[in-house]
C-alpha cells in the first residue's frame, strides 16, 4: 500500500476533497504511476455533476495528466519504473476485433471495467478508511499515485516538459484528431466551431494546420475570441447577438452552408444547429460533445437525405499508445502549441478553484501540480 494525496469525489454536485488515500500496488498487467500534472476538462466535471450514466462514487476523477511509472505488475513489459507516461482513458491493447480492425480508435479490452469504475478483476486499487474508491476512465489522474492497465497508459519522451505534455492526455490530441482522423478536412474547407474551450481551440488549430479557407468560431462567451483568432479563426459569431436559429446564420455566411462543422459542448440543440448549418449535399457534422444522461439528437431526416453527414469522434480518434509520442515530438519541434492552452496554475490542493474557473468561462486549461 502506498498512502496518496487525491482529490476524492464523494458524491455528484460535491466540490472534491483533498484527503490521503491507501494505493494498492499494481496487480498482473497493470502499473503505478506518481501523477506530477493534471488539468480538469469539462467532461470530469460534467461526470461530477452527476449526469454522467457511468458516474459513479465516491472516485478519483480525472484523465488528462502526465507522470512518472513507480513500479510494474507481472507480465509489464512495454514500460518500467522511472519512464515518463501519459494516462490514456481510450486504451489500445492491439489485439481485439476493434484494434484490428483498421477503423477505429475505440478498443474493448477493458472499456466495460473502465466503465464501471474498478479494475478488470472488479476490484479497485484505491480506498479510504478501509472502504474501495472508484476509479474513473482508466486513468483517475486527481490521485498523486494511481493505479492504470498497461494498455491505458504510453511511454513518451524524456525530454518533453510533463507540465504540458499533459494535455495530450485529453482536449488537444481531441481537438486536433477530430479535424485529421475523423472530419479529413481538405485544403480550401470552410469550417464552423461550436464552443471554443480547450476541445474547440484544438480544433481550430487542427483547422489551421489543415489549410481551412474559413474557420467560424461559435461561442456565447465573447471572451473566447481573442484565443480563437489566435489560433487561426477567420470570424466569430455570438448566438446570443440573433434572434433567430444560428445555423440560419451560418448559412447564410457561407453561402449555402459549411464543409466542416464541430460540436465541442456537449449540448444536443447546439448538435442539431451544427449539423443543419452544413452544406447541402456534403456537408459533416462532428460531434464531440459529451451529452448527460436521458439527452437525445434530433433532425428532420431531409437533413442527411439531402446529403449532410452527423459523425461523432472520441480521442480525435487517435490511438494513443501508437500516435502519441509523435505528437509529442511534433510539439517539441514547434508544430503543436500547446502553451496557449494553459490560462493557470495551481496547487493540487486548489482543485476545486480550477473547476470554478472552468464553469465560469475564466479558463482553458488550469494546470495543477502535486
Ligand atoms: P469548456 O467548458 O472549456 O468549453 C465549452 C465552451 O462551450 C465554452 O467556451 C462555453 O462558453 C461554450 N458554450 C456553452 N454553451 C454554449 C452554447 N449554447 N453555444 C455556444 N457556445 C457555448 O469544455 P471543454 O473541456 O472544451 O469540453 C467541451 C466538450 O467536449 C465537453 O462536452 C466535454 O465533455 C467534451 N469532450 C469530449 C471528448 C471526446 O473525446 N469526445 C474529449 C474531451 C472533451
Ligand atoms: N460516460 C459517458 C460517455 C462519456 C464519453 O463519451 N466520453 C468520451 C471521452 S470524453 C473525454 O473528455 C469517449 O471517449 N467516449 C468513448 C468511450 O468509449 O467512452 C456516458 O454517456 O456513458
Ligand atoms: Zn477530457
Amino acid at each position: 500500500m502506498v498512502k496518496s494525496k487525491a482529490a476524492v469525489a464523494f458524491a455528484p454536485g460535491k466540490p472534491l476533497e483533498i484527503v490521503e488515500i491507501d494505493v494498492a500496488e499494481p496487480k498482473a498487467k497493470e502499473v503505478m504511476v506518481k501523477i506530477l500534472y493534471t488539468s480538469v476538462c469539462h467532461t470530469d466535471a460534467f461526470t461530477l455533476s452527476g449526469d454522467d450514466p457511468e458516474g459513479v462514487f465516491p472516485a478519483v476523477l480525472g484523465h488528462e495528466g502526465a507522470g512518472v511509472v513507480v513500479s510494474v505488475g507481472e507480465e509489464v513489459t512495454s514500460v518500467k519504473p522511472g519512464d515518463h507516461v501519459i494516462p490514456l482513458y481510450t486504451a489500445e491493447c492491439g489485439e481485439c476485433k476493434f484494434c484490428l480492425s483498421g477503423k477505429t480508435n475505440l478498443c474493448s479490452a477493458v472499456r466495460e471495467t473502465q466503465g464501471k469504475g474498478v479494475m478488470p478483476d472488479g476490484t479497485t486499487r484505491f480506498s479510504y478508511n478501509g472502504e474501495p474508491i472508484y476509479h474513473y476512465m482508466g486513468t483517475s489522474t486527481f490521485s498523486e499515485y494511481t493505479v492504470v492497465n498497461e494498455i491505458n497508459l504510453v511511454k513518451i519522451d524524456e525530454e518533453a516538459p510533463l507540465d504540458k505534455v499533459a494535455l495530450f492526455g485529453c482536449g488537444v490530441t481531441t481537438g486536433l484528431g477530430a479535424v485529421k482522423n475523423t472530419a479529413k478536412v481538405e485544403e480550401g474547407a470552410v469550417t464552423a466551431v461550436f464552443g471554443l474551450g480547450a476541445i474547440g481551440l484544438a480544433v481550430i488549430q487542427g483547422l489551421k494546420k489543415a489549410n481551412a479557407k474559413r474557420i467560424i468560431a461559435v461561442d456565447t462567451n465573447p471572451r473566447k475570441w481573442a484565443l480563437a483568432k489566435k489560433m487561426g479563426a477567420t470570424d466569430f459569431v455570438n448566438p446570443k447577438e440573433f434572434d433567430r436559429p444560428i445555423q440560419e446564420v451560418l448559412v447564410e455566411m457561407t453561402d449555402g452552408g459549411v464543409d466542416y462543422s464541430f460540436e465541442c459542448i456537449g449540448n444536443v440543440d447546439v448538435m442539431r444547429s451544427a449539423l443543419e448549418a452544413c452544406h447541402k449535399g456534403w456537408g459533416e457534422s462532428i460531434i464531440i460533445g459529451v451529452a448527460g444522461a436521458g439527452k437525445e439528437i434530433s433532425t428532420r431526416p431531409f437533413q442527411l437525405v439531402t446529403g449532410r453527414v452527423w459523425r461523432g469522434s472520441a480521442f480525435g480518434g487517435v490511438k494513443g499508445r501508437t500516435e502519441l509520442p509523435g505528437m509529442v515530438e511534433d510539439f517539441m519541434n514547434g508544430e503543436i502549441d500547446l502553451e496557449s492552452f494553459i490560462t493557470g496554475q495551481l496547487d493540487f490542493e486548489e482543485i476545486n478553484r480550477a473547476f470554478d474557473w472552468l464553469h465560469q468561462g475564466e479558463s482553458i486549461r488550469t494546470i495543477l501540480t502535486y
